[in-house]
């Protein structure tokens, strides 16, 4: 018998986690070999609706499903955890400040961060989907000094996603035929979408497209845009893709990359690409015997350099201030 992984979901009752419960529950989210022990994390006032997605988890009578926790504490929540998924966060009001926001979060990814150093599993792995992601998976990391850096990660698999599905429209190709796709920096509107090393069917993506106008004006920014054109749409937020996005980079995280290819993930910089020590920066990354790797070796041209410096510039300001806010 197979120990059950003890999974936590913050923001369990919110629009994402109403999406993510029921996959991870399933077991799409380690696969069809291990028992979950699902935890969720709510504010006070959410619990009451976090019991209701519990009520309907019981209902789908799911046999991985080894139990259902529901807590506003946080060190009960990531007691013995193995997958943490930070999905709530203080969203940006009409008239907030960055300031005002990175705080707000500070106060909520500092001491998760501490929770999950105090009680996580040897095995922990994090995946942070609040926005602003990438400095709230640095936020949490600071706290969590005796958590390896690298086993806090932050969510560009979406932002990965949206850029397969444009190429694939425009293109005709399938999925599984394009590879080596590419999000560098932020999960942001300065985010990287790189077609320099894609390929499809093997050949390179450019000269598939062969048209230089289309990437730079078309696809970078319909991808980097693409979470306003859901708002405007849908009138609210990307969900069910941001849930299923989540879900495949920690499938992918304990899975792996499948030869030859590799995938999108915010992983702490070790310096590559002259992204600075330290930043939770999205990377093209394989995964392999558990553990996210960034790519090494690629080349970069005059144009991607751009737009990778300005993107991490964004997160090295992102972190300056956090610090000047005491938040880490
Ligand atoms: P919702 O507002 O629907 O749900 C958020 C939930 O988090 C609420 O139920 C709230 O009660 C809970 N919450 C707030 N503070 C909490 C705390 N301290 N502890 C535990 N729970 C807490 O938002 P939703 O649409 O689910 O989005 C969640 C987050 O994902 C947002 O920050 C959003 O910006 C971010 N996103 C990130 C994406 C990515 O690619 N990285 C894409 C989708 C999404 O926009």
């Amino acid at each position: 018998v197979t120990t059950p992984a003890v999974v936590t979901v913050t923001g369990a009752a919110g629009q994402i986690g109403y999406a993510l419960a029921f996959r991870i529950a399933s077991g799409q989210l380690l696969g069809p070999d291990t028992p979950v022990r699902l935890r969720m994390l709510e504010i006070p006032p959410a619990v009451k609706a976090a019991e209701g997605v519990a009520m309907e988890l019981d209902d789908c009578a799911f046999p991985l499903l080894d139990g259902i926790d529901i807590t506003d504490d946080a060190t009960a929540a990531f007691d013995g955890v193995n997958v943490a998924l930070l999905v709530g966060a203080r969203p940006r009001t009409k008239g907030m400040e960055r300031g005002d926001l990175l705080s707000a979060n500070g106060g909520i990814f500092g001491p998760q961060g501490a929770a999950i150093n105090a009680g996580a599993a040897d095995d922990v792995r994090v995946l942070v989907v609040g926005n602003p992601a990438n400095t709230n998976a640095y936020i949490a990391s600071a706290h969590a000094p005796d958590v390896p850096a690298d086993r806090f990660t932050a969510m560009t698999r979406l932002d990965h996603n949206r850029a397969l599905a444009q190429l694939r429209h425009r293109t005709g190709a399938a999925i599984d035929d394009i590879a080596r796709l590419a999000i560098w920096g932020n999960h942001s509107a300065t985010q990287y979408p790189d077609l320099t090393h894609a390929t499809i069917g093997g050949r390179p993506a450019l000269e598939v497209v062969g048209d230089d106008a289309w990437v730079r004006d078309g696809f970078i920014p319909t991808v980097a845009k693409r979470g306003a054109a859901i708002i405007e749409a849908r009138g609210a937020s990307s969900a069910a893709s941001a849930a299923n996005a989540a879900i495949d980079h920690v499938h992918t995280w304990v899975h792996g990359t499948p030869e030859g290819d590799w995938t999108s993930a915010g992983v702490v910089s070790d310096g590559s690409y002259g992204v600075p020590e330290g930043l939770i920066s999205s990377f093209p990354v394989t995964a392999s015997g558990g553990a996210y790797t960034i790519v090494p070796g690629l080349e970069v041209d005059g144009f991607s350099r751009e737009r990778i410096d300005a993107s991490v510039a964004e997160l090295v300001e992102e972190r300056e201030a956090v610090r000047a806010l005491g938040l880490v």
